[in-house]
């Protein structure tokens, strides 16, 4: 199957379900293109006589009943493609989805590829580039703080950031080119303190805006933390008690996890996946047990975060110090929160101060997982670690593609910057300038190459 967007044509029409594969009350097909309408008054047959929006019916191939549907018509241009557009509500049976669709395709319509019909609205200048990737965050958000960032992108709020940022270049622009053309008189210009100023204040804009990208990623894909720690310390209550359900096995046995346990949580509005593993320790006999630490070990490199569970109510053991040293030596460079569990119980733990395992840990926090507290401070730990403050709102999504070019137009800001700076050298600057706004340019979609536009519309869902 070809998902090449250079394959894509805009004139055919375009058919497939937008809603997942299952059972359901209702599945939503959704068809667009300048047959849109033909191709399905073919196939669907209403005793409706007026000219409604929506219309109650049967799909039928002759005289054979494929199923009881509402169609819902959309006229262009004002529709989500641009083109011609039908959701038709059928019931949400695999089975009959699969020969709704084959009837399409038989009455003239052809399957969608990957993402096609929101390429078809950028295509169409229902939206732009950057707005256009935000409906794939909109719906692969995992908290509600991302979905709103992700709507803010869908609505317009970041591409008209850019565009604002690209329109004072513009105009800046004009003034360095007159300068360029009438070297001679000096009315009407800008002069080069003020050139520079308007300068400042865009490569402030583009800095801003690239400030966001590390909490957009964030919020975005969200953090992952282990828990580990000897058999017993108490990992296992601990993601009980963040969850505030029994999701994992708590006894007074050691060894009892021995398989990882993986939840995902609203933390700040970052999506925080907690990992509980199986406890290490130096001697144990049992098999299950063993190839679980051989586990918890991989997911020590593939961590964000990682939250080593001391038990506080006994010292330092030999188990302690054996995970002591299999961090020592993988040289990790990520925060390792301690965590003294057991505050409820007489503490008998002592860290030494001078000791390697001290060195090990990003913070200390004292906490009962029995109890539930200190639970908070945990949560908010995460967050500071994150680089999220407690109360900080995200309002956009910044991706990896916006942020290269937000380096690029940042870099070319400065170097304008600098030609301007030393004198008689306009031309280079407006060479700059131009190659900024083409950063910009890009970030919306303007002069776009078709294989850029390929890599983003192919990691959409068929059906979006
Ligand atoms: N008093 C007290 N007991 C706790 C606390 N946290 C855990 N425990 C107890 O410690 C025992 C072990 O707890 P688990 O959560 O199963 O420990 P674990 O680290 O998951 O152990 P493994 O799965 O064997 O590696 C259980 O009996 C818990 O009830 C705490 O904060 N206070
Ligand atoms: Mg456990």
């Amino acid at each position: 199957m070809s998902n090449c967007a250079m394959n894509y044509l805009k004139e055919d029409t375009i058919v497939a379900l937008s809603t997942p594969v299952g059972k359901s009350a209702i599945a939503v097909i959704r068809m667009s293109g300048d047959d849109a309408f033909d191709i399905l008054n073919k196939v669907f047959k209403t005793s409706s006589k007026k000219n409604y929006q929506i219309k109650y019916g049967y799909l039928v191939d002759g005289n054979e009943k494929k199923d009881e549907v509402l169609c819902s018509f959309f006229y262009a241009p004002n529709t989500y493609t641009g083109q011609n557009l039908v959701e038709i509500s059928v019931h949400g049976n695999p089975v009959i989805i699969k020969e709704v669709l084959n009837l399409l395709y038989k009455t003239g319509a052809r399957p969608a590829e990957p993402g096609e019909f929101t390429y078809r609205s950028f295509l169409n200048g229902k939206k732009d580039l950057a707005q256009a990737e935000a409906v794939c965050n909109l719906i692969t958000s995992k908290t509600a703080t991302s979905a709103k960032a992700a709507l803010n992108n869908v609505r317009g709020v970041f591409s008209t950031k850019i565009k604002n940022i690209k329109d004072s270049i513009t105009n800046l622009l004009a003034f360095m080119e007159v300068t360029l053309d009438h070297p001679e008189e000096d009315i009407m210009f800008l002069s080069r303190e003020e050139k520079l100023s308007r300068l400042e204040i865009c490569i402030k804009d583009v800095e801003a805006l690239l400030k966001s990208y590390k909490a957009s990623k964030t919020f975005q894909n969200g953090i992952k933390a282990a828990l580990i720690g000897k058999p017993n310390a108490g990992k296992s209550s601990l993601l009980n008690a963040i969850l505030g359900k029994n999701r994992a096995i708590v006894t007074e046995i050691a060894g009892t996890t021995t398989d990882t346990v993986e939840e995902t949580i609203d933390c700040h509005g970052i999506p925080l996946t907690i990992i509980d593993t199986a406890g290490i320790r130096k001697h144990t006999e049992n098999s299950i047990e063993l190839l679980g630490q051989e586990k918890t070990r991989e997911i020590i490199f593939s961590a964000d975060i990682l939250v080593w569970i001391f038990d506080s109510s006994f010292p330092i053991d030999e188990n302690d110090i054996q995970l002591a040293n299999i961090l020592n030596n993988a040289k990790l460079s990520i925060p390792i929160i301690g965590l003294l569990n057991k505050s409820d119980l007489p503490q008998k733990l002592v860290i030494d101060e001078n000791s390697t395992l001290l060195n090990l840990l990003t913070s200390k926090i004292k906490i009962s997982a029995k109890k539930e507290t200190g639970i908070f401070t945990l949560l908010d730990e995460f967050a500071k670690i994150a680089g999220i403050n407690n109360m900080q709102d995200i309002n956009l999504m910044i991706n990896s593609r916006h942020c290269t070019l937000l380096n690029n137009a940042l870099e070319a800001l400065q170097k304008t910057k600098l030609e301007l700076s030393s004198k008689n050298a306009d031309e280079l600057a407006c060479f700059q300038a131009k190659v900024a706004q083409n950063a910009l340019n890009e970030i919306l979609g303007i002069n776009v190459k078709e294989d850029i536009l390929d890599t983003i519309f192919s990691t959409f869902c068929i059906g979006k």
